[in-house]
């Protein structure tokens, strides 16, 4: 049968250029990633087909498995061979922070887009170098963008656009939690997450950067200030892989320190002057993946709240006392953001999407040639004020400036 003019042209249009990813760890978020790359461009009409082509860790057998589980063309040991493939034209860095700013340059130094996860580093210092070699690749026509993924719900990106509509009007409170409870039993390991040198902190640089990010992404101000305090509950913890501690931690068993803060709890002025509060613990029981967060403005608020991620709260101060409250707006028609690539109406979305979301906004942004967001200068904004709140608790929640966002670091 003679093809439509249609199918004609989509044929002899064929599949969009193939865009190959390659990508350092495979843990958690390794296999998130993976998902949203597999997925993005089969949900999305793409300019370009992300095609996974190498995965890589250090250990052989885990990473082949980690390949052939996760879809992965091939596996790589040692991530300076994976950056050098032809076959790679995005490095995607899912692995401990200590090696965010390492990868990340040398991707960029060798002609790479880069996909960065959170926190973008362990201290300011290493952001900064991360921001001046972003700069650089730009110049050269090459992407960078880091990975807070939350901003991806698409309750969240309505959110956004709600408040810059002006639909809560002038902004007076954000308040953010994010609240866990790995790390409620005194038992539980001592992991990568636990030690400085591997972490750079805490629950502060593992759930506070998404809320310190949320803040200024929603409200579109970074934050001026904050008074904090932190604090270590459990400061040993039994060592992976060594003697099986009892719970009275028998003789022979082998504890090591916990080098990070347990939780933090701080406040923060934005730049017009709106208060914020802001929690991260690791330590809640009985929280499993709580983030939540309220936003007070003149003429109304928004709530929302992760383990409810398709829905957002809204309350219009106009309306008559009487039959004024929050309203539930569920976010799933094909006006809300990436919507109306999914499901119809009432058919909700989960974590995993925010991945694909993710994927699908670099891929566009590198088709197009247009700067992603949240860009590592972003990235450098959130650390800043990280530092600023371990300042602060380190002085016992004394005020402490966060420094303005500046342009490319000196
Ligand atoms: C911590 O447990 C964690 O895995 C964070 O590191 C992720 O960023 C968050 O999305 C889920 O929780």
């Amino acid at each position: 049968m003679t093809p439509s003019p249609t199918e004609a042209s989509e044929r002899a249009a064929g599949p969009p250029p193939a865009l190959g990813i390659g990508m350092v760890g495979y843990a958690f978020m390794g296999a998130a990633h993976s998902q949203g790359w597999r997925t993005a461009g089969h949900v999305f009409d793409l300019p370009l087909r992300p095609v996974l082509a190498a995965v890589c860790g250090r250990d052989e057998t885990s990473v082949r498995a980690a390949a052939a589980k996760h879809g992965w063309a091939a596996a790589e040991t040692d991530w300076r061979r994976l950056i050098a493939r032809d076959d790679v034209q995005v490095v995607d860095i899912c692995t401990p922070g200590d090696s965010h700013a390492e990868i990340a340059i040398a991707a960029l130094e060798a002609g790479k887009h880069v996909l960065c996860e959170k926190p973008l580093a362990n201290s300011v210092a290493e952001a900064e170098e991360m921001v001046r070699a972003a700069e650089a690749g730009r110049a050269r026509g090459q992407l960078s963008m880091v990975g807070f993924n939350y901003r991806r719900v698409p309750a969240v990106s309505y959110a956004r656009k709600l408040i810059e509509d002006g639909r809560i009007g002038t902004l007076r409170h954000v308040r953010v939690t994010y609240l866990q409870d790995w790390l409620a039993d005194p038992l539980a390991p001592l992991t990568w997450r636990l030690k400085r040198e591997r972490a750079g902190s805490g629950a502060l640089g593992d759930l506070g950067a998404h809320i310190v990010d949320l803040a200024q992404f929603l409200t579109g101000e970074p934050l001026a200030g904050v008074s904090a305090l932190a604090e270590t509950f459990v400061r040993e913890r039994p060592v992976l892989g060594g003697p099986s501690a009892g719970l009275t931690g028998a003789a022979g068993s082998a504890y090591g320190p916990v080098t990070v803060d347990d939780a933090a709890v701080f406040t923060g002025r934005l730049a017009s002057g709106a208060l914020a509060t802001f929690e991260a613990t690791r330590m809640a029981s009985g929280r499993k993946n709580a983030l939540t967060l309220e936003i007070n403005g003149e003429r109304g608020s928004l709530s929302f709240d992760l383990e409810r991620l398709n829905e957002l709260s809204f309350h219009d101060h106009a309306e008559p006392a009487a039959s004024a409250g929050f309203r539930r707006i569920l976010v799933t028609e094909p006006e809300h953001p990436y919507l109306e690539a999914w499901w119809p109406p009432g058919h909700g979305l989960g974590y995993e999407h925010t991945f694909v979301h993710q994927a699908r906004d670099l891929v566009t942004a590198i088709a197009t040639g247009t700067d992603p967001a949240p860009s590592f200068a972003d990235g450098l904004q959130v650390q800043r004020v990280l530092a600023a709140v371990e300042e602060s608790a380190a002085k016992n929640a004394v005020y402490t400036p966060v420094p303005p966002p500046s342009e490319t670091p000196a």
